[in-house]
């Protein structure tokens, strides 16, 4: 603890309205842990001279070695400004893309948010990633424009030049802001003008809305950032010096007798000084003149790096430090390094810590301003409305608004993540110094000992007996077990409380993220507290707080009771709650939203231990992993592995040190990285591989050529394919057939169908209670969601190929939400459209087709869709746009009596039988057909086949497509500056990566390149690049898209022209093929390939030997 003391700060918890929870938001290296340090060293946690240096809030090693923080880590920190006392705190959070849910937990507890910019590379792709999650949460952010010296230093930029530079970089950034309000306010209009539409529904139509008006209306002038505004600092963080507009206008309105409102207005800006006449005139940039931002501000900091490092002009210094009556230490007046007198200098004259501490105690709001908006936006839970909310919890939303801590408010916490410290860091095991009494006890004691071994001494003098040694063991021994313990890991809830005063000791539901508060409300007697056991409410449960800390970096203090407003840590909760949770002793209470995560983890590896007798130790080393980071995901595959789910290669690094490390503490051996792909099918292509036309017939002889070698060992009678690519399958038993053809989706209705892969999940929860005739509590705008999509749809498959597509739909696969899509195109077979939830409102009672035979084995044909789905013909990935289009459908009538669920089902009548029989199928002759059927009973239930059938019919129908992988793309920034561009391009090249655009900088050297690169190509992508431009350029990979890998896999050359150019082996590097061979080698499935390459060159060798 530093020079505040612990009561201090328990006397500040109770005081909401000067509390100010915020985090450090930026892109990576934009230098937030070092501002961090100079606002921890203004509390004398560290010294004021290693601010800066240490990194305090980056205390794991590996964070201290590679230089970027991992997680996101909390401080509080005093803060007295007049007469009011502050207390801060201050989470600071990581800009590395890899951890970018790290910020997503960060930022859920705060109210407010510094958010730090780069003076030189301004906004990055992490700076407007960190400003939309402030944005998505409601919280109010400053800016610091950080790393100002390197404009003087580096850029070497002259104080007007800086200027128009800092005019920029504020431009960009609220240009980020305001593309954010402008989408809300659009988004809130759209919703006024649906719910008016709803209203009023005008029969003649035709209304003209004015999308604009709703913009002009809103008021936006709060948002922005602008140094008059004082929401912004500038800064240099490393050299101790922060400022904002209000400190020069304070100090300049005395000493030249301008009033301080006038100076705030006009010292941003385009105003200069009139020293003639002594008055500020606006227009400084078509006058010429210099604008008082540079005339009165950068050109003092300018003379004083120029006095100071360039020149080294100690009078000129000397004179300077009279002036601003400053005093430095000799020693750093003679330090070598003229860095250590700037920051001696600047760090008194203009400290960053009272500027950036005062800009935050005075913009940013305290817990007690929450807004309704907000409170709401945490209380709705997925599709359910705060309206639609119980009214008890409703209520609550009062006690998020006061923030009281009185004994009535209700207890509410938000635990965002679950952290591991070592045992060893906890307050309870940490010695505490010594009351007088103790020492004057253990002084006594000391004593007897002394004189002891003293009389003990001279008694093996004389004895020569040497018992001493002995002595040490015995004294060691008991140690060992305590040693053992003290390695463990113990979990800290990482979590703030928003209601009421938590204690320690006290018991607290546990809300899952499923709860329902009606349930809960109707399912528990009124009044029900957590010491009553509870077991039968679903995602409800009790837990104990067993200790509260106080989180203070590196350090945890542990306190008593916790009241609202405060961010906190909390022991004792590993076993109930995983990652997140809602702590509330009201069981209105209802859980909070998830958060919000930027980036899905996509990087997967398999682990095992090196001794498989470990096993044990690494499965529950992987548990521990799981709760400890808030991204990873740790999964046993179908093959039995154990694979880790990462989000890049830095998190990858950091979670595999973790589980060697502290949570298994074996050695393990991880596989390479298991790269996800997709199969999918395109349209027969128009030219040859040397770019000639292909005609009708041509295209589909290369297409069917390597099929056809493949098929001709398996096909049998039970199978035909057509010339068009239409499948015919018969089921083994030969009671079923079926007629499928694959059929490419268009690329946008794949990507449609990705997007909004969660709202065809709820539709396919709708349509099961639909049919199982649950009772749904259905949500408007969940169906307007549905609805949507489904217009979406209809308007992008068009033409006659699509006629009526949509409402075709059987059903989408794999796992019934992914982008391949099953469509019935089978005359006279009706079953209800997997759009039934849309039309369930209108009619009450349940929308059914007419009864067909054939609605028995609907389920297997859906089975054997997802099955291809789930792993395609090519390598066994998932499939990824592909329509399977099923033509024709029999099933023997026979086969109906087979299926036991017929007689049970009442879906098929017998008149629907007799339907079908009466296609010439007489009595006698379902009697012959019965016995027939007993006799083929070997092959197992008709279903069953089925539904092989229909996956293999499918499978084929894909091979007779022309088939192509999809890889899995990252996008990636580079900043790097001309010399190393060339070089940059090089890997990039060697990479498959592919530039989209590239662009200067303005005011800069760099350039600025965006490309894609294939996520297969891009382990060690950043450590290749960063070693061949010497550390200047660091790209960030982050997911972007699926994209068809143009070669194809089967490829031979067929025309006389590609033989001519390829050869006939074609060995150049098919990338595709490349890449199945090695998801197949993986897999273990059969590869075709020729191991010995040339035969008779290696015999000639031979023989010459
Ligand atoms: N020239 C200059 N360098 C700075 C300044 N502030 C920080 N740096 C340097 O920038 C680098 C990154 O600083 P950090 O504070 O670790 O950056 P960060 O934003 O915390 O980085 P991540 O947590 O990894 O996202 C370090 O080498 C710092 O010394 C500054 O004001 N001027
Ligand atoms: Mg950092």
């Amino acid at each position: 603890m530093g020079v505040t003391g612990l009561d201090k700060i328990k006397t500040l918890q109770r005081n909401p309205a000067n509390i100010r929870n915020l985090c450090i938001l930026a892109h990576v290296d934009h230098g937030k842990t070092t501002l961090a340090d100079c606002l921890v060293a203004n509390n004398g946690i560290i010294s004021s001279r290693l601010a800066g240096k240490l990194r305090y809030l980056d205390s794991r090693e590996d964070e201290q070695v590679r230089g970027i923080t991992m997680k996101s880590s909390a401080i509080s920190l005093h803060y007295s400004t007049g007469n009011q006392e502050y207390l801060l705190n201050l989470i600071d959070s990581p800009g590395h893309v890899d951890f970018s849910s790290e910020v997503s937990t960060a930022v859920r507890l705060c109210d407010g948010a510094i958010v730090v910019v780069d003076a030189v590379e301004g906004v990055c792709p992490q700076t407007q990633v960190v400003l939309r999650q402030a944005w998505l949460e409601n919280i109010r952010p400053v800016l610091v424009i950080n790393k100002m010296d390197r404009l003087i230093m580096e850029l070497k930029l002259t104080a007007l030049e800086a200027y128009t530079h800092l005019q920029k970089i504020l431009e960009q950034v609220n240009a980020v802001t305001g593309t954010l309000f402008t989408s809300k306010v659009l988004e809130e209009r759209a919703e006024k003008v649906k719910e008016e539409v709803n209203r009023d529904k005008d029969p003649s139509g035709d209304q003209v809305y004015d999308w604009s008006a709703g913009l002009e209306d809103a008021d936006d002038s709060h948002l922005y950032f602008s140094p008059d505004q004082g929401n912004v600092v500038f800064a240099s963080a490393i050299d101790g010096w922060g400022f904002s507009i209000q400190h020069f206008a304070h100090i300049y309105s005395q000493k030249m007798g301008i009033r301080t409102e006038v100076l705030l207005k006009t010292l941003w800006g385009d105003f200069y000084l009139n020293t003639k006449i002594q008055r500020i005139m606006k227009g400084a940039q078509t006058k010429g003149k210099k604008p008082l931002f540079v005339q009165l501000v950068l050109d003092n900091i300018w003379s004083l790096y120029d006095a100071v490092i360039t020149r080294r002009d100690k009078q000129k210094v000397e004179k300077v430090m009279t002036s601003l009556g400053i005093k430095v230490m000799t020693r750093d007046l003679r330090h070598s390094d003229p860095k250590v007198l700037l920051f001696a200098i600047c760090n008194q004259w203009l400290p960053v810590s009272k500027a950036v501490l005062s800009m935050v105690c005075e913009k940013l709001p305290s817990p007690l301003e929450m807004t309704a908006e907000k409170v709401e936006k945490l209380m709705s839970v997925g599709t359910r409305r705060f309206d639609s909310l119980p009214e008890r919890t409703q209520e609550l939303k009062t006690a998020f608004l006061q923030c009281s801590s009185e004994i009535n408010a209700p207890v509410i916490i938000f635990v965002s993540k679950m952290f591991a410290v070592d045992t060893k860091a906890l307050p309870q095991k940490r010695q505490r110094p010594l009351n007088q009494e103790e020492i004057t006890q253990r002084r006594e004691v000391a004593r007897q000992r002394h004189a002891e071994k003293l009389a003990a001494e001279s008694l093996e003098r004389a004895t020569r007996s040497c018992s001493a040694p002995r002595e040490a063991t015995m004294t060691r021994l008991p140690l060992k077990p305590e040693e053992e313990e003290e390695q463990k890991e113990v979990f800290i809830a990482f979590a703030r409380i928003y209601s009421g005063t938590v204690k320690k000791g006290q018991r607290v539901f546990v809300l899952g993220p499923k709860y329902d508060p009606a349930q809960g409300l109707s399912l528990l007697p009124e009044g029900s507290s957590t010491s009553d056991c509870i077991p039968e409410v679903p995602h409800l449960s009790c837990c104990t707080v067993e200790n509260l800390y106080l989180l203070m970096g590196r350090e945890l203090e542990e306190l008593e009771e916790i009241p609202a407003g405060n961010v906190m840590g909390i022991g004792g909760l590993e076993d109930c709650v995983l990652k997140t949770a809602t702590l509330s002793a009201s069981l209105a209470c209802s859980p909070f939203t998830p958060l919000n995560f930027e980036a899905a983890p996509i990087v997967r590896v398999a682990v095992e231990p090196k001794h498989p007798s470990e096993m044990p130790k690494l499965v529950s080393g992987m548990r521990l992993l799981n709760q400890a980071d808030p991204c990873v995901e740790v999964l046993i595959q179908e093959t039995g592995e154990h694979v880790l789910v990462t989000a890049g290669e830095v998190h990858l690094q950091r979670c595999l040190d973790d589980l060697r490390e502290r949570f298994a503490k074996i050695e393990i051996s991880v596989s390479k990285p298991i790269i996800p792909f997709r199969e999918t099918v395109v349209r027969p292509p128009k030219v040859d591989m040397v770019n000639e036309e292909l005609g009708k017939q041509q295209k589909v002889a290369v297409i069917h050529q390597v099929k056809e070698e493949l098929s001709q060992g398996r096909s049998s009678d039970c199978q035909h394919v057509d010339p068009d690519g239409l499948v015919t399958l018969t089921t083994p038993n030969r009671l079923a057939t079926v007629c499928v053809r694959a059929i490419p989706l268009p690329q946008e209705v794949t990507v449609l169908l990705e997007r909004n892969s969660e709202v065809i999940r709820t539709l396919e929860l709708m349509n099961s209670s639909l049919r199982e005739g649950r009772a749904m509590d259905i949500n408007l705008r969940t169906l307007e969601a549905i609805a949507e999509l489904k217009d979406h749809l209809q308007s992008l498959l068009q033409g006659r190929k699509w006629r009526n597509a949509v409402e075709r739909i059987w059903a989408f696969g794999p796992r019934r939400y992914g982008p391949n899509i099953l469509l019935n195109s089978i005359k006279d077979y009706s079953r209800p459209s997997v759009w039934q939830c849309l039309e369930w409102r209108h009619s009450n009672d349940q929308v059914r087709a007419p009864a067909s035979p054939l609605r028995d084995f609907d389920n297997s044909i859906i089975s054997g869709f997802q099955l291809v789905t789930l792993s395609g013909p090519m390598c066994e990935e998932p499939l990824m746009g592909v329509c399977f289009s099923v033509e024709r459908w029999d099933v023997e009538s026979v086969a109906f009596s087979q299926n036991p669920d017929t007689l049970k089902e009442d879906s098929v009548s017998p008149e629907a039988l007799q339907d079908v029989n009466s296609h010439g199928n007489s009595e006698d002759v379902i009697a012959e057909r019965k016995m027939d059927a007993s006799s083929v009973d070997c092959y197992g239930p008709v279903s069953g086949q089925l539904i092989a059938a229909m996956k293999e019919a499918c499978r084929h129908a894909f091979q007779a497509q022309p088939q192509r992988l999809m890889a899995a793309m990252y996008t990636c920034e580079i900043m790097a500056t001309a010399e190393v561009l060339g070089r940059v391009y090089g890997v990039l090249g060697k990479r498959e990566g592919r530039v989209l655009h590239e662009e200067m900088k303005e005011g800069t050297d760099m350039f600025i390149i965006t490309a894609v690169l294939p996520v297969a190509e891009s382990f060690g992508f950043a450590d290749e690049i960063r070693k061949r431009t010497s550390g200047l350029a660091s790209p960030q990979l982050v997911f972007s898209h699926w994209e068809v890998i143009s070669s194809d896999p089967y490829w031979v050359p067929t025309t006389e022209e590609e033989y001519l150019h390829f050869g006939e082996k074609a060995d150049s590097v098919n990338q595709a093929l490349k890449y199945t061979n090695a998801v197949r080698r993986r897999k273990g499935l059969f590869v075709e390939e020729k191991i010995v390459e040339h035969a008779e060159k290696q015999r000639t060798l031979g023989k010459n030997k």
